[in-house]
């Protein structure tokens, strides 16, 4: 697919997927969205991308949200299927079978803050300006923020959030949990490449299968996902992959993991 406001690239088994509208601060139109779909169907069929690292084009925002200019002239149906493509959207990430990362910077409000949690690891810079402005605006969250804020932050803040549509700083980001790790603006892409690698370096198997597991494991209760964990663990034996790492870790040596 030919993408507008969206960029693909890949290097060293990792994949690149920038949201590219600088001029609206990355402001994520239905268009936009409908590209993001594309490019994540792009990543998770590439057989050379074991991560993937997620991030806004220019240097003044991640996404600062919905595109306001397209929601203001929608009727209720328009806003419902807005929404489903949003969250369409936010799923197919949450469940991509390889790890996203998100390279957060400047604004990511709203949807944008709503893209970020999807992704399964979110590093920050120090620049950030975080939250969920959409009561500002008359309208809830409407692409999973309500949801998913309160499962990482908690329902106490996730409401004082949401209720106030204030910004937050990298910092407080980081004492609640929002994003797991913030350094300099300059160093937000080589780190975020640097733990995509990481991950790419490892057991691909075994990674796809622990991202399921804590996945669903988040929405049901402790004894059904340990039951969903030992099923996890159980058919990573079958793989060629576990055979390796034990192999090469007897034999003193590096693995060579195939991802079968
Ligand atoms: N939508 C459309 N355009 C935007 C958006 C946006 N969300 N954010 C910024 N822009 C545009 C501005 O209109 C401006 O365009 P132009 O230069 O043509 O006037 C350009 O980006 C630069 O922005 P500013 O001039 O406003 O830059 P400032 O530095 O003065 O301010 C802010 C930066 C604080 C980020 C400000 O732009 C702002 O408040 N933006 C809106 C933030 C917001 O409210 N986001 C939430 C949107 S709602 C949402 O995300 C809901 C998701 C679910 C919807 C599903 C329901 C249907």
């Amino acid at each position: 697919m030919a993408y507008e406001n969206v960029s693909v690239s890949k290097e060293e088994g990792i994949g690149i997927v920038t949201v590219n509208r600088p001029k609206a601060l990355n402001a994520l139109n239905a268009a936009t969205l409908r590209e993001l779909s594309a490019a994540f169907d792009e990543m998770a069929q590439a057989a050379d991308v074991r991560a993937v690292v997620l991030t806004g084009g220019g240097d003044r925002a991640f996404v600062a949200g919905a595109d306001i200019s397209e929601m203001v002239g929608y009727a209720p149906m328009d806003a419902e299927l807005f929404a489903a493509l949003g969250q369409g959207v936010m799923f197919k990430i949450e469940r991509l079978p390889k790890p996203v990362i998100a390279a957060v910077h400047g604004f990511a409000l709203g949807g944008g803050c709503e893209l970020a949690m999807a992704c399964d690891i979110r590093i920050a810079s120090d620049k950030l300006r975080i939250g969920q402005p959409e009561v500002k605006l008359g309208i809830p969250p409407g692409f999973g923020g309500t949801q998913r804020l309160a499962r990482i932050v908690g329902p106490g803040k996730a409401k004082e959030m949401i209720f106030s549509g204030d910004m937050y700083d990298a910092a407080e980001a980081l004492r609640i949990g929002l994003v797991d790790r913030v350094v300099p603006f300059e160093k937000l892409m080589e780190e975020a490449k640097k733990l995509a690698r990481t991950i790419a370096s490892r057991g691909e198997v075994a990674v796809r299968l622990s991202k399921d597991a804590i996945n669903a494991g988040m929405d049901v209760d402790i004894e059904s996902g340990c039951m969903l964990e030992r099923k996890a663990f159980g058919m990573c034996f079958a793989s060629r992959d576990r055979l390796e790492g034990m192999k090469a870790f007897l034999e003193k040596r590096e693995p060579r993991f195939s991802g079968k």
